[in-house]
């Protein structure tokens, strides 16, 4: 078993757990973001850990294969696109996501990279949007962390 942590700050708050027990095996991504307007707010995994300018500084979303922008159940995506989070009347989105595609271990491994969370919905590629191929048009990013070991 491997575990990972993300703590988003920014314009909302948020922790995320990662786990995943054997590479072969999908990853399940828990936790909850605060803070939010009602609706859906796009969620990636972005390319860098490295948060020096704000979340801008963690590049694209993580694209090892060179891929279009797409939706979590796409057979084509980005490696970090885990689509949407959904915010109640109350701000907050509980995360419950399990994923095939990204990795905690191994050649997709997201563990050093960033999450993000944005001010708008990712269209999951079908916007018709000029960004809708390479961020899902899902606006200003709101929070973002780097991915660490988790201590268990
Ligand atoms: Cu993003
Ligand atoms: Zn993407």
């Amino acid at each position: 078993m491997v575990k990972a942590v993300c703590v988003l700050q920014g314009e909302v708050k948020g922790t995320i757990f990662f786990e995943q027990v054997n590479s072969s095996d999908p990853v399940k991504v828990t936790g909850e973001v605060t803070g939010l307007k009602p609706g859906l707010h796009g969620f990636h995994v972005h390319e860098f850990g490295d948060n020096t300018n704000g979340c801008t500084s963690a590049g694209p979303h993580y694209n090892p294969l060179g891929k279009d922008h797409a939706g979590p159940t796409d057979a084509d995506r980005h490696v970090g696109d885990l689509g949407n989070v959904e915010a109640g009347a109350n701000g907050v989105a509980k995360i419950n996501i399990t994923d095939k595609v990204i990795q905690l271990q191994g050649a997709h491994n997201i563990v050093g990279r960033t999450m993000v969370v944005h001010a708008d919905p990712d269209d999951l590629g079908k916007g018709g949007h000029e960004l809708s191929k390479t961020t899902g048009n899902a606006g200003a990013r709101l929070a973002c962390g780097v991915i660490g070991i988790a201590k268990e």
